[in-house]
């Protein structure tokens, strides 16, 4: 009886699904036809997206696990893509085909500041987890061809190669310096395998002599952590500009490393509610589902539920909440998971790849669609000629290869079986509105970890995460991409990690193309341009757009029996008066009493138990006699620590220089500029 129900409602919900449009149509046979040089039947995995050969294009990367790694590029005359890491010594890519290196992930970022993005390819041999035997490579372009760093004698001295399996690879601007670090998910066997973090040491570097020195820096940024690495994101999570880290792991809790500032990190996942120790993530992704403004986190659980993590600040802690739905939460053999506006309707779709694994397990995609007063809505669509049932899926990206402002979703296949890689159009929206936005870090290269924000005529602001890792084994391309459906924008910003932004008006003519941001040059200097933010919304004195408060601007916007005005982000709701007792205050809605969170999160490690509550505050903050973490004034306590002005504020200090003066490498001492 049980078994009947469950079939009916199965083929309830997949008719349902199947009803809609289908969203992908195949073109493998077009685009990208198997064959030996541009499509091998081999086995791939991860997927990468970059300008590898400097055109201004966009190629993508492609992991090869038992033959070559690929460099896929657009021929826009004859329509297809092709390999131009091509078996020939004398081709400027030939070292990054590496058939030796059995890659299973990569990753690109400017790690030297050149203004050109190295390729990071993490190896792992046949090694489950711990030591492989033979390490990764980084590949920087110079004398005219891709060359591995990590070989240069400088680096085998200092013993800075990766030789662990590791999972997935990841870039990070942890100081907001434009210069990126190489975050590896290793999986670790017993004590050894922890996770690495290689970038440039400056120090011990001479880039006019073309020396780059590399150092792991794990250690130092608190993020040498053992356990079983899956996937990893990186951008603003928790932080309004820093970069933080995500990593969903196996056989252990997930870490949500939050940037303390100073480019060291501490893990908060348990206190955020994102640690789910009992699953086993795969592919991950950050979005801002309901638009207000805050990073969610969505990501597969290896044959466990998979979970859509909206992020909240309810009575001002900071909380994810799962609101996957019981069809999107269903277990599967999960693999890459991209968030995309893929029909340019505005509302994001989450892509699900499945691997084929003891049986058929098709790919899906489900519509996120926000909601005014209510959590977004979940709902399959169906995925077409995408559903790839036999498909081995191990990787997927997304990228607008034509350049006609529609997504086009390449998929790779390996682990058990040897499979092409495929590539799909989307058959819907072509009316729509659309927006590209790349902005460039201060060395001109791409600014991953940067936020982009759109502000529209009617549908509010849209958030964007330039992820520095993403997928599962992959890293999505470089570009916030927007779906508008008939709405279109206004304001254009990109707040980058080091606090920089740029707020700058959209012409019509502007709409439906590729938009180029560079970094701030002249910050300061240039008067603010006159923006249009909409509704709920107005531009600050740093001329970016900002919530208005309308509780504090129109005192008596609530009355009658709903008294009480809380802000929102672009609004404001009013809820009824509730008196609670001590130690406790009004919930949200206030329709409940709840503890009084003197403990917030990244203030403090805290016990609290109800209406009371014990704090031990971390470093950065005292324990004040009411009971509530507080700013230590660090330059007052460690007076010197600046050679000239020091500064602290909610979380650290800075060190400032008088004009004429720059910040040296240490933040701390100045130089003569
Ligand atoms: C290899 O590449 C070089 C330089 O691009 C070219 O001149 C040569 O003909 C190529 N060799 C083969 C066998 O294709
Ligand atoms: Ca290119
Ligand atoms: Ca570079």
């Amino acid at each position: 009886m049980m078994q009947t129900w469950l079939l009916v409602s199965l083929l309830l919900s997949l008719s349902w699904a199947q009803r809609s449009e289908p969203m992908f149509r195949a073109m493998t046979k077009m685009v990208l036809p198997p064959d030996y040089e541009n499509n091998p039947t081999q086995l791939n995995y991860g997927l990468a997206v970059t300008d590898v050969d400097g055109d201004g294009d966009l190629e993508v990367l492609v992991a090869g696990y038992n033959g070559p790694n690929l460099v896929l590029k657009y021929d826009n005359s004859r329509e297809v893509l092709y390999n131009i890491a091509v078996d020939n010594k004398s081709s400027p890519f030939y070292a990054l085909r590496d058939r030796q290196g059995n890659a299973i992930a990569v990753a690109a970022c400017d790690i030297d500041g050149d203004g050109r993005e190295e390729i990071y390819f993490l190896n792992t041999n046949n090694a489950f987890s711990g030591l492989a035997t033979y390490s990764d490579k980084l590949f920087k372009f110079r004398n005219g061809r891709f060359e591995d760093l990590l070989s240069d004698d400088i680096n085998v001295r200092r013993g800075v190669a990766n030789r662990m399996a590791g999972r997935s690879v990841a870039c990070l601007d942890r100081m907001g310096t434009g210069r990126y670090s190489i975050y590896i998910a290793n999986y670790a066997s017993g004590k050894v395998g922890a996770h690495a973090l290689i970038e440039m040491d400056e120090a011990a570097s001479d880039l006019s002599a073309g020396i780059i020195a590399l150092s792991d820096v794990a250690e130092q940024a608190g993020v040498n952590k053992l356990t079983g690495g899956r996937g990893v994101v990186v951008g603003p999570i928790v932080s309004q500009v820093q970069s933080d880290i995500f990593c969903d792991n196996e056989y252990g809790p997930n870490f949500l490393f939050k940037n303390n500032g100073d480019g060291t990190f501490t893990d908060i996942a348990g206190q955020a509610g994102v640690d789910d120790p009992y699953q086993h993530g795969r592919g991950v992704a950050l979005a801002d589902f309901n638009r207000d403004g805050k990073t969610d986190i969505v990501y597969g659980n290896w044959n466990g539920p998979h979970r859509l993590f909206l992020q909240t600040s309810a009575n001002r802690k900071l909380r994810f909440k799962d609101i996957a739905t019981q069809k999107f939460a269903m277990p599967s053999p999960v693999r890459t998971v991209i968030v995309a506006d893929f029909d340019n309707d505005q509302e994001l779709e989450v892509f699900f790849n499945n691997i084929a694994y003891r049986g058929s397990s098709a790919n899906r995609i489900f519509r996120v669609s926000r909601r005014d007063h209510a959590d977004p809505l979940i709902e399959e669509l169906n995925v077409g000629e995408a559903a790839e049932a036999d498909g081995r899926g191990t990787g997927a990206a997304v990228t607008d290869f034509d350049g006609d402002g529609k997504l086009d979703l390449i998929v790779s296949h390996g682990e058990s079986v040897a499979q092409p890689l495929s590539i799909y159009k989307v058959n819907q929206g072509s009316s729509n509105n659309w927006l590209r936005v790349i902005p460039r870090t201060r060395f001109g290269s791409f600014a991953r970890g940067a936020k982009v924000v759109i502000y529209t005529k009617k549908s509010g602001p849209h958030t964007r995460i330039i992820d520095g890792g993403s997928g599962y084994l992959c890293e999505m391309e470089p570009v916030a991409h927007f779906g508008l459906g008939k709405d279109s924008v206004t304001t254009v910003e990109v707040r980058w990690p080091d606090g920089s932004s740029v707020a700058r008006p959209l012409v019509a003519s502007e709409m439906n193309s590729v938009l180029e941001i560079p970094y701030p040059q002249t910050e300061g200097k240039e008067q603010p341009a006159e923006i249009e933010c909409g509704q709920g919304f107005a531009a600050d004195e740093k001329g970016l757009c900002t919530d208005k408060d309308e509780c504090t601007e129109f005192p008596s916007v609530c009355s009658g029996d709903r008294l009480v005005c809380i802000n929102t982000f672009g609004g404001y709701k009013c809820r009824p008066n509730k008196r609670c007792g001590h130690g406790f205050e009004p919930n949200e809605d206030g329709t409940a009493c709840v503890d009084i969170e003197v403990c917030s999160l990244g203030l403090s490690e805290c016990s609290q138990s109800e209406g009371s509550f014990s704090c031990q505050c971390n470093s950065g903050y005292w324990l004040s006699s009411s009971g509530e973490c507080a700013d230590v004034d660090e330059c007052q306590e460690q007076s010197g620590v600046c050679e000239q002005a020091c500064h602290s504020d909610h979380d650290s200090f800075h060190c400032h220089c008088q004009a004429g003066y720059s910040l040296g490498a240490d933040r701390k001492t100045c130089l003569l500029a």
